[in-house]
């Protein structure tokens, strides 16, 4: 598409604003004259080929053009007589530059808003803007609209008409007709009346919409009264705020399009979403939020970046009053859709108003987003992840995972709730539900090399990291091994528990026959577990039962300070009774005298603690154990039962997901 912008005419109401120069080199703010920030908009928007017709100082206006070093291939068509003709002549003197054109004209003196441009550009039909708020003009054009489509344009008409500047979006169908007209008024000698005069004979065979621009900025300057009202208004435009956010790590060029759309609307701030906010709502960022900071900062066209510290946009609404918020049309329906609602609800309380792009879904974006996943899902990236997130939440989940299906279930479940979202950050192999899923008593009798391939079932289709139940680690020289490998794998922690003989699951507590470890065996199993590792990241966890075998607290703490001296990462302390009580106290006294140490819970049966009240009291990683587990098989010997029961399966589909469901859960890369 190419622009035709009309500049050969004399602006002699412009007294001596236009002595030296064409009017469209008025300036109209700091560094900005009419035509350069026309030149600027087109090419903003794409346009990289400009036709200007000139007349009135002629070679002042070719010179200032150049002088500009835009990336504009300019074509000046002078109008020999500018001072003797209206600019239909001057169209006519450039119709070989403009048949069988898409084309953008305006007049030289039309100064518009970025979004007035966007709009005439995305329309699928020819146009004119128009504005159904503004009072009819006396002098300047009016247009008749019709059945929705432009009838008439001109100074003179007043009935069913609409202010209107001449500013035009014209497909070559509609064009090559009105220029045709054009070239008949001018080979007759009628060429000192509008252009529009022609496009009134032939309305009837070319369809030119209305396009309304309402309020924004779209106005031309003939006189030093219009220039002072433009000015002005054109710094209440930079002055107005525009808000943002972004939760990406990987700045692309669409990312880059849309700022530069909404710079253009004033002081653009960006909110970075926290690196909390991001890993719930998405993914793990790969940057984190200094980084990602920095680079938006650094991006033409951006005024400032805050930190968006929740999903919501409510706190920097608040804070910033801004006069537009930006967004990609893309969460107008799913799980953003709340977010939106909200948005609208507080831009209505003071006239703010919400504006959304359209949003690119181009394909090489999606390949970039699942790159990074990727890269994720890699192993250096996924063992250092635990405790970068231990550090970052101060209290983390993680659920049970025994298989590709639960892994993704684990990897993929997310919750909004109160402008926030919720996912979990890790995941539990649990040698329970490991076992039970193989049909195995949980005594250690799944070998380790059947409990790596749960493993790699699950690092296979998940990004998040992994906690490995190791049971009691074995005997310390296979133990060292064993560490050795869940690195290499990828895994971020594996916690072992200070008994020694046949284990048996802790939840049995007392009722069958298990003996704890000596400190010093154990302590041994942890010093040659560390000095077996090859990486800075892996973390080992040392689990003391001594609450499960009815020890006491002052062996339990006792047993905690031990371990962690012998250079245990992290703690677990057990206990199977429902009231919390005695985890609270060992938390408690175990915390007085270390502040660091991560503490992990696994609250089976003490389970109406919420996680925020473990975050409080000082407990690092909440484990939900098996509740996958517990929740899947009884389903599915109901369903077993009910094809039993009614010699058939019909009863039993109201239990099952869609076989589509199943399809889309598990997505093909
Ligand atoms: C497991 O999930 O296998 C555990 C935790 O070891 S518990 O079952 O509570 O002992
Ligand atoms: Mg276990």
């Amino acid at each position: 598409m190419k622009a035709l912008i009309l500049n050969s005419g004399l602006g002699h109401r412009m007294g001596v604003l236009t002595s030296n120069h064409p009017k469209c080199m008025t300036e109209i703010s700091y560094n900005e004259t009419i035509l350069s920030r026309q030149l600027k908009l087109l090419l903003d928007a794409g346009i990289t080929e400009v036709i200007i017709t000139t007349g009135y100082f002629n070679e002042v206006l070719i010179d200032y053009c150049n002088s500009l070093d835009l990336p504009i291939d300019f074509t000046f068509v002078n109008n020999p007589i500018y001072d003797k003709t209206n600019y239909i002549y001057s169209i006519y003197c450039a119709k070989e530059y403009l048949e069988n054109q898409d084309i953008i004209m305006m007049h030289g003196d039309l100064v518009f808003e970025s979004s007035v441009l966007d709009m005439l550009i995305e329309s699928n039909s020819s146009v004119m803007t128009v504005s159904s708020t503004l009072e009819l003009p006396e002098k300047d054009f009016k247009s008749v609209i019709h059945n929705h489509h432009i009838d008439k344009v001109g100074i003179e008409f007043f009935d069913d008409a609409y202010a209107s500047q001449p500013l035009y979006k014209l497909y070559q169908n509609d064009w090559n007709i009105w220029l045709d007209k054009i070239g008949e008024y001018c080979e007759k000698g009628n060429v000192n009346c509008y252009a529009e005069k022609a496009l009134n004979d032939i309305s009837n065979h070319i369809n030119i919409l209305p396009l309304d621009v309402k309020d924004l900025l779209c106005q031309e300057i003939d006189t030093p009264n219009d220039l002072n009202i433009v000015s002005k208004k054109l710094k209440e435009i930079e002055n107005k705020t525009v808000y943002m956010c972004f939760s990406t790590d990987m700045v692309h060029s669409g990312h880059i399009a849309i700022i530069k759309k909404a710079s253009k609307l004033g002081k653009l701030i960006i909110g970075v979403l926290s690196d909390e906010a991001v890993a719930s709502y998405k993914r793990y960022p790969l940057l984190p939020f200094e980084e990602r900071k920095s680079i938006f900062s650094n991006i033409t066209g951006v005024y400032k970046v805050i930190e968006q510290k929740t999903l919501s946009y409510k706190d920097n609404i608040h804070l910033l009053h801004p006069d537009y918020v930006v967004h990609g049309d893309d969460w107008k329906e799913g799980f953003q859709k709340t977010i939106r609602d909200e948005v609208i609800h507080l831009l209505s309380k003071y006239h703010g108003k919400l504006i959304e792009f359209p949003y690119s879904n181009h394909q090489k974006y999606k390949e970039l987003e699942n790159r990074s996943r990727a890269q994720l899902a890699m192993p250096d990236y996924r063992r250092g992840r635990l405790r970068k997130l231990i550090e970052m939440k101060k209290c983390v989940n993680a659920i049970e995972a025994h298989s590709g299906i639960t892994g993704l279930i684990a990897e993929k479940t997310v919750v909004l709730q109160d402008g926030k979202t919720y996912q979990f950050d890790a995941m539990w192999i649990s040698s329970l539900c490991d076992s039970t899923a193989k049909g195995k008593p949980d005594i250690e009798l799944v070998d380790m090399t059947s409990r790596f391939r749960t493993i790699d079932d699950i690092m296979e289709v998940t990004t998040k990291p992994i906690i490995f139940d190791g049971d009691t680690g074995g005997l310390t020289e296979h133990f060292v091994y064993t560490v050795r490998s869940l690195e290499r794998m990828g895994v971020s922690a594996i916690i072992i528990e200070d008994k020694t003989g046949l284990k048996k699951n802790s939840l049995f507590g007392t009722e069958v026959k298990q003996t704890q470890d000596t400190i010093e065996n154990f302590t041994n199993k942890i010093r040659a577990g560390k000095k077996a590792q090859k990486t800075k990241e892996f973390m080992i966890c040392a689990r003391i039962e001594s609450l499960i075998l009815e020890q006491g607290m002052k062996d339990a703490l006792t047993r905690a300070f031990a371990y962690v001296e012998a250079g245990a990462d992290a703690i677990m302390i057990h206990s199977r009774k429902k009231d919390p009580t005695e985890i609270f106290e060992f938390v408690e006294k175990f915390r007085e005298k270390d502040k660091t140490t991560p503490i992990v819970v696994v609250p089976t049966s003490f389970n109406t603690v919420t996680e925020e009240e473990f975050k409080t009291r000082g407990v690092n990683v909440v484990i939900y154990a098996n509740q996958l587990t517990r929740t899947g098989f009884p389903a599915m010997q109901n369903a077993a039962k009910t094809i039993l029961e009614h010699h058939r399966a019909k009863e039993c589909d109201d239990m099952c997901m869609s076989i589509k469901e199943i399809i889309t859960l598990i997505p093909e890369e």
